[in-house]
């Protein structure tokens, strides 16, 4: 396959970029943290998705090389930031079976100088699924390194709630699904309630992703979720874009 080709060299040919969503704190009104996501952008095809070639990635242990760039990358960036302010890195299912991960993402934060608090790793419920025992192990390595853990696209697994039980995750992050339809499905409101309660018991921060607007926005804040993430705070942006951000913020 001719995109799986051009894929094993992209590393090499530094076509890859990492472009970063902030994360907006509900108390505060202030930037708390962004997500790192990777874009490619390939010589002919011109951006192509990470939707496209992440799975691709994955079959081929490419993303083994391409993850320890991303957090490499997202940890370089996130030094030249403010203090209060985190980077969110995706790591999936394919990567925790790297034996090296914990090693990369420890050299990560110690060559880069970056606080481990203030370096996250979002997980999707496919991550526990698979080989259960080791890799909680490898959850609880990663943790020992000071970092935080996020459960991401939480709510659309299977039994996520037993996840929340069986690892101390830091932070829930609330499916865009649920935030999309939450201003005309009243199940929708009950579900993100719920959620925000749960993380509420637990200590655990929940972000809603995907708000789009500022009903959305109003929703989200009074069902008592703890921070947001989507369109109406910011699009993933290059990093120089989230100093600019910071700047207008005050
Ligand atoms: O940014 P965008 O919405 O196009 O991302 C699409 C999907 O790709 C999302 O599910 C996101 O989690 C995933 N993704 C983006 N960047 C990375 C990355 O660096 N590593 C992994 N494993 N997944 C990523
Ligand atoms: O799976 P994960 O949650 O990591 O994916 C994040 C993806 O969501 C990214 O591809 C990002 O571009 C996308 N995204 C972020 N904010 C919004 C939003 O407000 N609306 C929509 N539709 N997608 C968003
Ligand atoms: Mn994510
Ligand atoms: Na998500």
């Amino acid at each position: 396959r001719e995109l799986e080709l051009d894929l094993r060299k992209a590393l090499a040919l530094r076509q890859f970029e990492l472009h970063f969503q902030p994360q907006m704190n509900l108390s505060t009104d202030r930037l708390v943290g962004c997500e790192a996501l990777i874009r490619w952008r390939h010589p002919t095809r011109g951006m192509v998705s990470p939707a496209e070639f992440i799975p691709l990635a994955e079959e081929t242990g490419l993303i083994v090389p391409i993850g320890e760039w991303v957090v490499r990358t997202a940890c370089r960036e996130a030094v030249l930031w403010p203090e209060s302010l985190s980077v969110a890195v995706n790591l999936s299912p394919a990567q925790f079976k790297s034996r090296k991960l914990v090693e990369v993402v420890a050299s990560a934060l110690s060559s880069s100088g970056l606080a481990p608090r203030r370096l996250e790793l979002e997980i999707t419920e496919g991550v526990l699924l698979q080989e259960n025992e080791a890799n909680l192990a490898t959850l609880h390595a990663l943790r020992d390194l000071g970092l935080r853990i996020s459960m991401d696209d939480f709510g659309t697994g299977y039994s996520s709630l037993n996840y929340l039980r069986s690892f101390p995750f830091d932070k829930i992050k609330i499916d865009r699904s649920f935030v999309a339809d939450i201003s005309t499905k009243p199940d929708c409101v009950a579900i993100i309630r719920a959620i925000a309660s749960l993380g509420l018991s637990f200590g655990m921060t929940t972000v809603a992703e995907g708000v789009e607007t500022a009903d959305q926005m109003r929703r989200i804040r009074d069902e008592g979720c703890t921070d947001v993430q989507g369109y109406l705070i910011s699009r993933p942006v290059p990093a120089p874009d989230i100093l600019r951000l910071l700047d207008r913020q005050g």
